[in-house]
């Protein structure tokens, strides 16, 4: 019996309760430390795990020590030969931006994560770091939503430049070595506080070299007075307190705790059942069942519930960077029931805004039949970097587990409605545009192209389009107006090659992405292909693979659909036979399904 849980657990003004549920559930049964059975929660970071055993939380010290126990306080002070470590736990995230909003935390170092985008009730926390009196951001990326508030801009390196361990769920120490020099004047993030320490008086107590010195001491501290007879503690890997460069660089994956008695590691944890706890024995925890802090009204009728998307990477300051990435869904979407979408007249692709107590947004409807009536989903990675409007972190309550701090990102009462617009666009450019004066854009890297949804309800379509237009310059220019249906189409040409083409419709469809954006990749265009450019669709035997499902092997819906019925497919393997689709990393693997089950098939 394994209970593998995420955030649909912890994102929950109960979510604690509900994790120590399902503790209690394997203590009561004795399900726990032996093979194939025990709790596991899916802490989602790469280093997750790692985060919290270096003390990366307002309520912890480092080595999974407590704040606010008297002993632990008493023994980090000792080790760091300090009298001065902090005794109560600090502020959670919500509480930390809503003390920033009041102006009781006036300088604010923001390391590694982008909360304009990811924190509820996100508004509310931009507006509180725009009168932030200091703020300083240490980012690897130059332009995300946070960093673009920053007085102070600290560059850092990111993945493949930095160097380092991680620990992974099942508490493996993997080292994580650099593959490439920093990129500009970027600088490891423990450099950079080192700095900053030795410049507020700790030279000596801050004179690192390299991440090997640190991971030392990390060892050592977790290894102080920890035996049972003190105060024992599971996170112990004193086994490393002595370890020099040259074995850190040779660190092979190693499950904690590594100590004298298990120089290579434990596989297993509690097989003895014996417990962290001062009698050594676990302690179930009793919990009550609390709904969501904020109920559904007659205003409000909908659960809004947030997340991922396969193919993006939470704030998408890295993953958006990514143009295969980019195309399996390159919009925000809400996710809405078939019936309630017909109650409420959205229909597919059409524009809806989103609204809460707390804020607003507009996302593209998608009908999905496996949605729960009464439920909406909205992935959370667009930021205001990538659209006008498709942050949900602005509509999701600010209300938080009081144990955990944790938000309540999964249940935020809210309405949706048509958002009616004038007209829509698709505009893709070799160059990136500054400045978009419409209501709805969301801006997408494809390869080599920049591509912009866009929408209006202020100009009328015509206006609209050549003001667009007139961004651009090129050599030869290709128009198709239809005033009649209120449809605009523009490409302009250097010599053979695509500069850029618009798109702009008033109630029409818009074109296929995918399709559109391999003609930037050829040299030269065919006269048939300039025709089809105005024609918005491709010629009969051209490639259209619709959008893409297979980003590993870049395999389109429509190719799919069409070998799936040609071939009378059946199973994800012969697709992955026949197409590839489905053999790299298998994500795509519950979309194929769906589609050999969907009746376009
Ligand atoms: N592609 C991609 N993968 C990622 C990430 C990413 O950004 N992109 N991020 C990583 C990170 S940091 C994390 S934390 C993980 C998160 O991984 P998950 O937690 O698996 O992903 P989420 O999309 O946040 O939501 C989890 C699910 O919980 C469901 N849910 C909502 N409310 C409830 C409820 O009350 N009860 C139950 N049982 N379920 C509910 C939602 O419908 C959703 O399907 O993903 C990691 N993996
Ligand atoms: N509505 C809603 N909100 C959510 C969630 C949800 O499900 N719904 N999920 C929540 C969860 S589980 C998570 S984990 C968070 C994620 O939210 P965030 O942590 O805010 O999101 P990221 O995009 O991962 O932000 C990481 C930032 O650090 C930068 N970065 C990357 N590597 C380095 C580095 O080595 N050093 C430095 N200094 N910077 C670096 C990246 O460019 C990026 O700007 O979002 C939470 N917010
Ligand atoms: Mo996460």
């Amino acid at each position: 019996m394994v209970s593998i849980y995420s955030q649909g657990i912890n994102q929950s003004s109960s979510g604690a309760d509900k994790c120590n549920a399902i503790i209690n559930c394997h203590l009561a049964t004795a399900k726990i430390g032996r093979a194939g059975m025990g709790p596991f929660s899916f802490t989602g970071q790469p280093n997750a795990m790692g985060g919290r055993e270096v003390g990366g939380l307002s309520n912890m010290l480092a080595a999974h020590l407590a704040l606010e126990n008297p002993t632990h306080h008493d023994l980090v002070g000792r080790f760091w030969g300090s009298d001065n470590v902090a005794s109560h736990a600090g502020l959670k995230a919500i509480e930390l931006f809503e003390a920033v909003a009041k102006g009781q935390i006036k300088a604010l170092w923001i390391m590694g994560t982008n909360p304009v985008v990811s924190m509820p009730d996100a508004d509310r926390v931009r507006l509180a770091l725009q009168g932030c009196p200091l703020l300083v951001v240490s980012d690897c990326i130059t332009d995300t939503d946070t960093v673009a508030l920053a007085r102070i801009k600290l560059p850092a390196t990111g993945w493949s430049e930095k160097d380092g361990t991680v620990t992974n769920l099942e508490r493996r120490i993997s080292r994580q070595r650099a593959l490439f020099k920093p990129a500009g004047a970027a600088k490891p993030d423990w450099w950079i506080i080192s700095q900053v320490a030795q410049r507020l008086g700790f030279e000596a107590e801050f004179a690192y070299q390299n991440s090997a010195e640190i991971f030392a001491e990390h060892a050592a501290l977790s290894g102080f007075e920890n035996c049972p007879d003190q105060q024992w503690r599971d996170f112990d890997i004193s086994g490393f307190a002595a370890i020099d460069a040259e074995a850190y660089d040779n660190l092979q994956p190693v499950q904690w705790p590594v100590t004298a008695q298990a120089p290579d590691g434990t596989q297993r944890l509690f097989a003895d059942y014996r417990f962290y706890t001062a009698s050594g024995k676990a302690q179930l925890i009793a919990v009550e069942a609390r709904p969501p802090v904020n109920p559904l009204s007659d205003a409000y009728p909908f659960t809004l519930n947030s997340g991922r998307i396969r193919d993006q990477w939470h704030t998408m300051t890295r993953s958006g960077l990514a143009h295969k990435l980019n195309s399996h869904k390159p919009e925000p979407q809400v996710e809405i029931h078939p019936e309630d979408a017909a109650r409420l007249g959205l229909s597919q692709n059409s524009l809806a805004k989103l609204e809460s107590r707390w804020g607003w947004m507009l996302a593209r409807v998608d009908i999905q039949a496996g949605q729960q009536p009464g439920s909406l989903f909205v992935p959370m990675h667009w930021t205001a970097a990538s659209s006008s409007r498709g942050r949900v972190g602005a509509l999701v309550n600010p209300v938080a587990d009081p144990l955990s701090g944790q938000p309540e990102s999964k249940q935020t009462p809210v309405r949706i409605s048509v958002w009616p617009n004038q007209w829509q666009a698709l505009l893709i450019s070799r160059q990136a545009l500054d400045e978009l004066e419409c209501e709805y854009w969301v801006k997408n890297k494809g390869n080599g192209v920049w591509r912009y949804f866009l929408a209006g309800q202020q100009q009328s379509a015509e206006t609209a389009a050549w003001q667009l237009r007139n961004h651009f310059q090129s050599e030869h220019d290709l128009h198709y107006h239809d005033s009649a249906r209120g449809d605009f189409r523009f490409a302009g040409l250097t010599g053979q090659r695509l500069d850029f083409c618009l798109f702009v419709t008033c109630g029409g469809d818009l074109p296929e992405l995918n399709w559109l954006s391999g003609l930037f990749a050829e040299q030269q265009l065919s006269r048939q292909q300039r025709l089809n450019l105005l024609s918005g669709r491709p010629a009969k035997d051209d490639v259209d693979c619709g959008r893409t499902v297979c980003a590993c092997f870049n395999v389109g819906e429509k190719t799919l659909c069409e070998r799936i019925k040609a071939f009378d497919i059946a199973t994800v393997a012969e697709i992955g036979e026949r197409l590839g689709a489905g053999t790299g990393c298998g994500s795509c693997i519950p979309e194929l399904k769906k589609l050999m089950a969907s009746e376009s098939v």
